[in-house]
This record gives C-alpha cells, structure tokens and sequence, in this order.
C-alpha cells in the first residue's frame, strides 16, 4: 500500500517535509509516489535519488523537485526545462536526469522543446503533470484546457481544442509513452519506475493526470478534491481493461502506448 512507510521516506527523500500546495492538491500524491517508485528501486539498486538531476520549469508542479527534493535540482525558466536537461544531459552525459513540470510548462509555452526533445531522444525521464490549467498564474486556460472550462479568462468556458499530450509525443515519434491518472497509484508508481529505468537509455515521457481544485476544481462544479478524484476514476480506463471490454463507454485510457495507430484504436 502506498501510504505505509510515506514519512520516512518524505524525511530520507525531501528537504523540506511540508510542502506549499493547497490542501487536496494531486502533487501530493504525485510526489508520494514517486518517492515510493524511487525506494523500490533504490532498494533494487536501479537509482540513486541523491544523485539524479531533476530539472524543472515554473509552475505549481516545477515546485516539486525545487525546493523539495534533497537531490541535484535545477529550477529552470517557463517551459525552458526540456532545453536546460538537454543541455545537461550534453554536458554529463553520464547523469540521470529527470525532468517533473506541468502541462502549460511542458506541453504548451514549452511544447516546441517537447516535440524536439522527444524526437531528439537524449536519455532522460520526462513526468509531464497535467492539471489541464495553468495551477500558479491563477487557471488560466493552456493547450491541454478541455472546451467548456470555466477559467478566470473564459467566463463562458473554453472554446479552443486541447492538445492530447499523448497524441503530440507519439506523433513527435517518441520512444516510450505513458499516461498515469494519480487516482490510481499502484498503476502510478509501476510508470514512474517504469520509465525511470526506460529513461536511462532513451526519452521516456509520462502523462501524469492530476487535479488542481483550487482553480479548476472550484469553478467547474468539482467542489472538493474528492470530487475530482472520483471523476477522475470515472472518467479512465486501463489500456488492459479497454482491450477486453473494447471500452464501451469510450472512456480515456490509461497505461502504456507503443504507437498512434494502437492509441487511435483504444480511444477511437
Ligand atoms: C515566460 C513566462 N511566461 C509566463 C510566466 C507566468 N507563469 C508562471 S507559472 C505559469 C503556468 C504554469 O502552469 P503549468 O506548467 O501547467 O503548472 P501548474 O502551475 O499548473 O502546476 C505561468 C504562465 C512566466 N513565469 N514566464
Ligand atoms: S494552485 Fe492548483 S496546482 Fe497549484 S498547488 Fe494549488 S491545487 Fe495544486
């Protein structure tokens, strides 16, 4: 179970225990399970924590590696991460390297770097966490916004059409792709490991879907983080589940992708 031990490894993994985030906030979670994701495989002796550079942009979700984590971190400029690790990864090319940033840093001001990167493929771990908005500036609405949204900026909800971030990397010919709702974190923590271990030897990118109820939450009807939680298990599947059922409800999938014809199929 993924809470058992979360104490200790928050005192082993972070610098500062308490974190900022707003009560409810899905990077809790997210950073649960990665620190659980990084012990299993620490205990493996497949990782060194301590030793890997987390490189991150601006964002609630930037926050995570810098302050919090006790590691090398490099808090970078507004959807510039993926340039910096680049760069890094250039310069020691022996290092591990992991970038964590949200959707709007990764996937809409940075998704120029995105698609290059992935195309580049440079060894490196890549956890795009997608709250669908722009967390820190307020909710404002970003490439990953679904039509309809309430923001502060579309009153009326948003009419613009969303990137599907899974689309975009597998169109950019990435090598691993991988999407993980936080509501389901047994699934998590097997893809944050999955892909550290993948990521060492090409780019290895993960979808994370988290929940900002805060912004997003309040004004579109979600009133509490536990609301969103229970949208969001409603509203995945597995990639496991929606071969066998053929995914009747046409419900968003989950897990590993190997191509765009395989995820066209799954999502229809
Ligand atoms: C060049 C530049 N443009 C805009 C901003 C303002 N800004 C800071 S964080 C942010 C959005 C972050 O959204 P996201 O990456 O989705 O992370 P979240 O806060 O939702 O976790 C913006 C627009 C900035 N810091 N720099
Ligand atoms: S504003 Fe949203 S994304 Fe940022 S910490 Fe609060 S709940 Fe999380």
């Amino acid at each position: 179970m993924v809470m058992t031990n979360i104490y200790s490894l928050r005192k082993k993994y972070l610098r500062i225990e308490k974190t900022t985030f707003c009560a409810g906030c899905g990077y809790g979670i997210f950073t649960n399970c990665f620190l659980k994701a990084a012990e299993e495989l620490e205990k493996e002796g497949k990782f060194d924590f301590h030793k890997t550079i987390f490189i991150s942009g601006i964002g609630c979700a930037a926050w995570i590696p810098n302050p919090y984590f006790l590691a090398e971190t490099l808090h970078t400029t507004h959807g510039r991460a993926l340039a910096f690790a680049t760069g890094v990864k250039l310069a020691k090319p022996a290092s591990k390297i992991v970038v964590i940033s949200g959707d709007g840093d990764l996937a809409t001001i940075g998704g120029n770097h995105l698609i290059h990167t992935l195309r580049r493929n440079l060894p490196m771990s890549i956890f795009c966490l997608n709250n669908y908005v722009y967390g820190m500036t307020g909710g404002q609405p970003g490439a990953t916004t679904p039509q309809k949204t309430i923001t502060p900026v579309t009153p009326e909800g948003s009419i613009e059409k969303p990137f599907d971030i899974i689309k975009l990397a597998l169109g950019a010919e990435a090598k691993f792709v991988s999407r993980y709702p936080i509501v389901f974190p047994k699934n998590l923590i097997k893809g944050i490991k999955k892909n550290l271990l993948i990521g060492n030897e090409k780019s290895a990118f993960t979808e994370v879907i988290s929940i900002c109820p805060t912004h997003f939450g309040r004004k579109n009807n979600l009133t509490s983080p536990a609301k969103m939680l229970e949208a969001q298990k409603e509203q995945y599947i597995s990639k496991k589940k929606a071969l066998e059922t053929q995914n009747p409800e046409q419900k968003k999938v989950f897990g590993d992708f190997e191509s765009l014809d395989e995820y066209f199929n799954l999502t229809k």
